[in-house]
């Protein structure tokens, strides 16, 4: 589940993490193309309070830290070629991230075309690669792997129209050994079944909770979970 928490007030947000344990998401990410208030610790502290899940900082640009996560997505927006994503935020996050001994994992992320421009593609001021250009994705996530870096994460953008194609999943994760993440625009059990099935390790959902609550995440992981019965 990722929490944006530009989007609701903290204790909403803490008890919609609540629910989304009780329902069977597994991590809690928190972060968001752009921070519009303060409330970045408090969330993450509020949400630990109420929740035994981890909770992993999933940062827009370097001011995302804190040493009150359990970790942190640290990650390059591969599919760009705005110098500020690919590797400046991180240059300015890194010092820190070593100095509160946050741990990290690395991420490819690649921004990928959903119908309409998305917070991500505007305010990285990248262009995301064509939908129906899988093997623009795969050579990207090859090049990331070849990087060494430990996942991909494919990303519609939060709210996307459409989220990331099936087609473009199976390519990218046939394509490479690391785990493929999925998020954006995913609103629905039958999505998430379909980007599973396709390869993805992982699935995450933000905006169908907070517009419907956390109990589409029950109905996801029991649909995920029915897939290894
Ligand atoms: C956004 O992939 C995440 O970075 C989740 O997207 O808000 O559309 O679920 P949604």
């Amino acid at each position: 589940m990722l929490i944006d928490p530009d989007n609701a007030p903290v204790s909403e947000l803490s008890e919609t993490a609540r629910t989304a344990e009780a329902g069977g998401a597994a991590v809690i990410l928190v972060g968001g193309s752009m921070l519009i208030n303060d409330a970045f610790d408090r969330v993450i502290r509020s949400v630990k309070e109420v929740t035994g899940l981890p909770v992993v900082i999933f940062p827009g640009n370097c001011h995302q830290l804190s040493p009150n996560a359990d970790g942190i997505l640290f990650m390059s927006l591969l599919s760009g070629r705005n110098p500020q994503y690919l590797i400046g935020e991180q240059v300015h996050a890194a010092p820190m991230i070593r100095q509160i001994g946050l741990p990290s994992v690395s991420a490819g992320y690649m921004l990928i075309e959903s119908g309409s421009m998305t917070s991500a593609e505007f305010i990285s001021n990248t262009r995301p690669i064509p939908r129906n250009k899988p093997f623009i994705a795969a050579t990207h996530a090859q090049a990331a792997e070849l990087f060494g870096f430990a996942s991909i994460y494919l990303e519609a953008g939060s709210g996307a129209q459409l989220p990331v194609p099936v087609e473009m999943i199976e390519v990218v994760t046939k394509s490479v050994s690391i785990p493929v993440i999925v998020g954006g625009g995913i609103t629905g059990a039958e999505q998430a079944v379909n980007a599973v099935k396709s390869g993805a390790a992982a699935v995450v959902v933000g905006t169908a909770i907070e517009r419907n609550g956390g109990s589409i995440i029950r109905e996801i992981s029991d649909s995920l979970n029915g897939l290894h019965t």
